[in-house]
């Protein structure tokens, strides 16, 4: 490939992106690896749904026969809920994937690299990787810290799942010059549950803050991400004393299935979602909506340029 990769984006992408209205990245990794069918397929449209109702446009981001996408048809999005051998790409095997034609679902790390080369700034996910339980013997981090570190895309998340070392994932974070804000409240949401136990390192309270504070980090020539830890709405929620248990059964199942590498995650989240019932999927579902909100509306903050 010679030049400048190029990104098929929507019509109605190209059109926000020309006029400079507010656009909002979605990963597909959470599409293909995270959430069973058809399930999946039903989240990412109710997705989209929920940032267009806020008055910006989504953009999912995924590779499809090599091909890199920002936005994508309904018919995309339900062949991609319904495919199994659909890559899950991080920065390293990013490029592998559009030099070889292949099809595969970005990551956090994988969405920002997008985002960032389609001029988008704001993006939703559910949870980020982190720092895995056991990483001083594993050495198992998630790229996605890196990710955070270097490429300028706000990531509204909600949090990091306790399947991580949240303590460590913070502190990975805080050595790489990430700020890390929790919306609405002190404490660090842990995905499924509000309160991780933890303080958040930063609060803010309003998408117009958070708009400001990105506005004087650029300002003051900061790179890289940051990532808004918005808590999952409290009739949502499963609290940690109860998601605890469950997250120690998975983390014992994967070990003692030997599970390693880009496969943990997905793993454990399918093992949580066995051993809840299904309640950690509607959990799940829950709060990427809400995160999709929260973004829609930092990325209209952004855009009315105000701040
Ligand atoms: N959180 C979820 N569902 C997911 C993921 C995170 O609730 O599917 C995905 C995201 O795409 C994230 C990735 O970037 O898992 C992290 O994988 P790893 O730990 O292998 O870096
Ligand atoms: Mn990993």
């Amino acid at each position: 490939m010679t030049g400048p990769v190029t990104i098929q984006t929507t019509p109605e992408v190209t059109e926000a992106l020309a006029e400079g209205r507010p656009v909002v990245a979605l990963e597909s990794t959470i599409i293909t690896h995270g959430m069973p069918w058809p399930g999946n397929r039903d989240m990412a449209l109710e997705v989209e749904a929920v940032i267009r109702s806020e008055g910006a446009v989504p953009a999912t981001i995924a590779v499809i026969d090599g091909q890199l996408h920002a936005g994508l048809d309904e018919a995309t999005i339900t062949k991609l809920a319904q495919a199994s051998d659909v890559m899950k790409l991080s920065r390293a095997d990013f490029a592998f994937a559009l030099a070889e034609g292949r099809t595969g679902a970005t990551t956090v790390a994988a969405t920002m690299m997008a985002a960032e080369l389609a001029g988008i700034g704001v993006f939703a996910t559910g949870g980020i990787g982190g720092v895995h339980q056991g990483a001083e013997l594993s050495f198992d981090i998630s790229a996605d810290l890196e990710e955070l570190a270097r490429t300028p895309v706000i990531v509204v998340s909600a949090g990091a799942k306790a399947i991580l070392d949240i303590p460590k994932t913070l502190e990975a974070l805080e050595t790489r010059g990430v700020p890390v804000v929790a919306y609405g409240q002190d404490a660090m949401p842990a995905f499924w549950s509000r309160d991780s136990g933890l303080k958040a390192p930063l609060r803010l309270d309003d998408a117009g803050a958070i708009a400001r504070f990105e506005a004087t980090r650029r300002a003051l020539g900061s790179h890289g991400g940051m990532l808004i830890a918005n808590p999952v709405p409290v009739e949502d929620e499963i609290p940690a004393s109860e998601m605890n248990r469950h997250i120690a059964a998975a983390l014992a199942t994967a070990r003692a299935q030997g599970i390693e590498g880009k496969a943990v995650t997905p793993f454990l989240l399918g093992e949580i979602l066995t051993l809840t019932n299904g309640a950690s999927l509607k959990t799940n579902i829950a709060l990427v909506l809400n995160n999709a909100r929260l973004a829609a509306r930092i990325a209209s903050e952004l855009a009315a340029g105000t701040n």
